[in-house]
């Protein structure tokens, strides 16, 4: 509603007055989905007005006022708010000037150079729109993993307590953690497949109904996702599993092993060709022992060599949430979080978390956070006087550092030995040339109050592309001086990727799984950036924040004896 205000020039008030309610209730820790007008207005700066919004919101999915401010904005005008480079503020100064309306449009106007004669655009405006427009493309319907957790847990929740459904799992991309999801495919073994689909067509967040046949269904589930359903014979539930979890380049390779075995493999088993007989099928490990491999896990079956380790028994013995003990990276509203020291320490403590640092943005070169050296020092003293209620989990007091071009961060050096763990990431200047964003790692990676590297490439997927960098040389300046490589758990960062967790792994760096949490409930998001580091074979030893709090702040010295 902020954005659609602002784009209509209603007034500035009322439109700060809906982006802090947002900001509210995203930080909020409490889940408000059986709040009413009355319990709704518990939520920070909610007021009666904006609660009976949300109320509405809550019941019907929508909001009238919401609905009929849409009307008023072209569809193609509300897209271009979303993209990255672009935004909401500048979208509506080249509608109102230019009267441009459509994403198409827009790609016209930044083609022909049309941009750079509207005050504040130029030519760098122009191809960055052009840049993260390519991005989407390249992305095209995929949505990011999160969102088909949520919906295939939904679905799967829908379904699970059926006497019919004997196992249910979700499997296909997502049950291999890839970072964006093309469709879900849920899998159930069930001998009585008809009242399963029943249900499964008929869910509440199901918009339209693809396919409904006698063992295999496919919906568009609300928000535009499509996911196949289909039911298989419990007695065929491993080799089904196996089946629809692919990757289709994993599943030929396998094929293949059972051919020359004169072994047959499908969806329905694993067979002797001689005479057909069925000799492994109920469990996908015991498919595998079949094939004489060892079980492979889900975010490994990709064909990038884990068939060879299963048969030589190298498998990777892979990284859990719970090996964590933990969170590097996180912040709270001192900086651009949303919520409190105290909220978002005390879900740490929830988690059962060993140790927890809190890394709010440093600000000698982010200016407009207002993080002054006195606002650091007062929340270090907060710290310290919270600590006294968590005996069993140590707070730590971090930052977030920015690397400048040049490589150099905030602070001198003497006050950034005062911080128990540094973070530094890149968060702006992207697109500088290769060589020179190599050396600006480099640079960062070789201060000794530098410990750990934050969302390396500085990607959001499919809206900003990644830096460009050296990255065998960077990943091994990383291992040289031990400092950790984060893989950001975020869903539209995950970053360090997979492939670049596998590839410092193989170069001796050490990596750690990160929250960067900015409210309560992205803390839980680590089982994303886990996902991620599963997909990179890391395993417990290489990451720095599944050691002991005593290990933890040996790395930290050893990098500042330096
Ligand atoms: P996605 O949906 O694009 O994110 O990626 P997937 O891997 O979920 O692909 P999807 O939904 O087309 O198929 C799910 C799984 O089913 C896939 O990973 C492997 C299996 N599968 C699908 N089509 C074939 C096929 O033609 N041959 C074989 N061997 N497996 C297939
Ligand atoms: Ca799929
Ligand atoms: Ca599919
Ligand atoms: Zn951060």
């Amino acid at each position: 509603m902020a954005d659609l205000q602002a784009i209509l020039g209603r007034d500035p008030f009322r439109v700060r007055a809906y982006e802090k309610a947002a900001a509210a209730v995203a930080a909020y820790a409490k889940d408000i989905a059986a709040f009413d007008v009355r319990t709704l207005q518990q939520i920070p700066t909610i007021g009666s007005s904006m609660a009976s919004r949300l109320a509405e919101f809550l019941q019907t999915g929508t909001i009238s006022d919401l609905e009929a401010l849409r009307l008023r904005v072209p569809a193609g005008v509300r897209a271009m708010t979303h993209i990255s480079g672009l935004g909401p503020k500048k979208a509506i100064v080249l509608y109102r000037d230019l009267g441009i309306e459509s994403v198409e449009a827009l790609v016209e106007a930044c083609k022909a150079g049309k941009l750079r004669d509207v005050k504040g655009f130029g030519a760098r405006t122009e191809e960055n729109i052009l840049k993260s427009l390519a991005l989407t493309v390249e992305h095209g319907d995929r949505v990011l993993m999160d969102v088909a957790l949520r919906i295939a847990e939904t679905l799967i929740d829908g379904l699970r307590d059926m006497p019919e459904v004997a196992d249910i799992s979700y499997a296909g991309s997502l049950r291999r953690m890839r970072e964006t999801i093309g469709d879900v495919d849920l899998l159930v073994a069930s001998t009585d497949a008809a009242p399963v689909m029943d249900r499964f067509t008929s869910h509440p967040d199901v918009e339209r109904i693809l396919a409904h046949g006698d063992t295999k269904s496919a919906i568009i589930a609300r928000g535009g996702l499509q996911v196949d359903l289909r039911v298989v014979e419990p007695d065929a539930w491993g080799a089904a599993l196996i089946y629809f979890t692919g990757s289709k380049a994993h599943n030929i390779k396998i094929r293949e092993r059972a051919v020359k075995a004169g072994l047959k493999l499908n969806e329905y088993g694993l067979f002797r060709l001689e005479d057909d007989k069925r000799i492994a099928a109920r469990t996908e490990a015991e498919v595998y022992e079949a094939l004489g491999l060892a079980d492979i896990p889900p975010p490994l079956r990709e064909n990038t060599g884990e068939i060879e380790a299963a048969l030589d028994g190298t498998l990777p013995d892979l990284v859990e949430v719970t090996d964590l003990r933990g969170d590097l990276h996180s912040h709270t509203n001192m900086s651009d979080g949303h919520a409190t020291l105290e909220e978002m320490v005390a879900e740490a403590a929830a988690r059962g978390y060993a140790y927890y640092v809190v890394t709010d943005h440093a600000g000698d070169y982010m200016a407009m956070q207002r993080v002054t050296r006195d606002k650091m020092l007062d929340q270090r003293a907060r710290i310290d006087t919270l600590q006294k209620k968590y005996p069993r989990m140590r707070i730590l007091h971090g930052t977030e550092l920015n690397i400048q071009t040049d490589g150099r961060v905030d602070y001198d050096t003497e006050f950034l030995a005062g911080f128990d763990l540094c973070v530094a990431s890149i968060h702006a200047l992207f697109t500088l040339p290769r060589e020179q964003q190599t050396a600006r790692l480099l640079a960062a990676i070789d201060n000794p109050n530098v410990h750990v590297i934050g969302h390396l490439s500085g990607r959001q997927i499919g809206r900003r592309a990644p830096i460009e960098f050296d990255e065998e040389t960077v990943f091994k300046a990383a291992a040289a001086t031990g400092t950790a490589l984060e893989i950001n758990s975020h869903p539209d960062r995950l970053d360090l990727r997979d492939e670049h967790a596998r590839l410092a792994k193989s170069l001796g760096a050490t990596v750690s799984i990160d929250s960067d949490a900015h409210a309560v409930g992205h803390l839980a998001g680590i089982r994303f950036g886990v996902g991620t580091a599963q997909r990179g074979w890391i395993e417990k030893a290489d990451v720095l924040n599944c050691k002991t709090l005593k290990q933890l702040e040996a790395f930290v010295a050893r990098k500042r004896a330096r």
